[in-house]
């Protein structure tokens, strides 16, 4: 029986693991809203099809489908992936599903978050989102896993651990009024301590421009490993993310970790600016309430919105010449695992990326 547990996860000894550790698997959600897919969502079923593909090569992935796609994914997807029933109000399991909290004697449990499309009434991305909500209470009865209830609001791709205490964030999301408008810098450094078990949360200022988070950190900076982190960075003063990047920088050299560490900060230049085209734009159902695209909209594309698999890193693509010096830097500062690219222009303009349409299960 699956349980929903009374007190925290660090009060039980549980911890949320960096990225890096190893996995017992990763968890995904279909694409099916025609306002936010172009064209039925069937070039995003591929885009998605492919990165469960590529990670499937390195640990088992489950692809969560509704009732209407289940028949369609099963066929667009390869034995190795296991295809189950969910219904959701979109497809980004970093942030309406849960994160996975291990302890040192072989325990996992998950943390279910409150969810509101990024923002509820006030800004957030489509109404309703009571099915996304109920992600993570339904991953829990599938993998048989124990849960916490935490009381606030949080996505997945607003934070990332370093496993040893350690958090990266940002202001402009977490402390958006539109968020937790009642909780104080304090209290929310509080509920990552008890929920995540860190001791020091580092704040960045803002996230990627014109992410439609508000600002998640996991499209500009990730970690590495512990004690060094990777930054999305421009050259360009003109640019607009220039300013972002730089202010992060600024923070990221000042600081240290929870271990008392100095960051080491490596870079990842981006790619030039992915915007609507018109063609891409007539293909999107306007609907009221959800969030409407233009042609001529800038989107968040950064590299560092990867995914670290099991022996290898999912990367997105976009067809851009800055992708192979993108590809040949990951190299380098992950030697021991298999970089494998994905063209995912179709995930961004969705508004996210590869990292945002995942969640990884840590191995206890
Ligand atoms: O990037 C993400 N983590 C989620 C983006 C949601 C976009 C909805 N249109």
């Amino acid at each position: 029986m699956v349980r929903t547990l009374e007190g925290t996860p660090a009060g039980d000894g549980y911890r949320m693991p960096g990225e890096f550790e190893q996995h017992d698997g990763c968890w995904m959600i279909w694409p099916e809203r025609t306002d936010n897919w172009r064209m039925g969502a069937k070039p995003a079923e591929l885009a998605f099809a492919a990165v469960a593909e590529a990670i499937s090569r390195f640990e088992p992935v489950t692809m969560c489908v509704s009732s209407r796609q289940f028949i369609n994914a099963r066929r667009r997807l390869s034995d190795r992936i296991r295809v189950i029933e969910m219904s959701s109000n979109d497809s980004w399991m970093r942030d309406s599903g849960p994160t996975f909290v291990i302890d040192d004697r072989g325990g996992l449990r998950l943390i279910d978050w409150d969810f509101n499309a990024w923002g509820g009434l006030d800004g957030g991305l489509y109404f309703p989102w009571d099915l996304d909500d109920l992600v993570p209470r339904k991953v829990a009865e599938i993998a048989g896993v124990d849960r916490y209830r935490a009381p606030l609001v949080m996505e997945g791709g607003s934070f990332h651990t370093d496993g040893e205490g350690t958090l990266i964030t940002t202001e402009e999301c977490l402390l958006n009024p539109n968020r937790n408008p009642r909780l104080s810098r304090e209290q929310i450094e509080g509920y990552l301590g008890s929920y995540l078990n860190v001791e020091k949360v580092i704040w960045l200022p803002r996230g990627c421009y014109n992410d439609e988070t508000d600002g998640h950190v996991d499209n500009l900076c990730c970690f590495v490993r512990p004690g060094a982190v990777l930054l999305t960075w421009t050259e360009d003063k003109e640019d607009l993310q220039y300013e972002r990047s730089a202010e992060a920088l600024d923070v990221l050299k000042n600081v240290t970790d929870a271990r008392g560490r100095k960051l080491e900060v490596h870079f990842l230049h981006q790619p030039a600016p992915v915007t609507l085209t018109a063609e891409e734009c007539m293909g999107i159902d306007s609907v009221e309430g959800t969030i409407p695209r233009r042609e001529g909209d800038r989107y968040a594309a950064s590299y560092v919105n990867f995914y670290i698999a099991n022996g290898g890193l999912v990367v997105p693509v976009f067809d851009d010449p800055a992708d192979k010096q993108a590809l040949e830097k990951l190299k380098q500062l992950f030697p021991d695992r298999e970089i494998i690219g994905v063209y995912a222009r179709e995930i961004i303009l969705g508004g996210g990326n590869i990292h945002c349409i995942t969640q990884q299960q840590p191995k206890p």
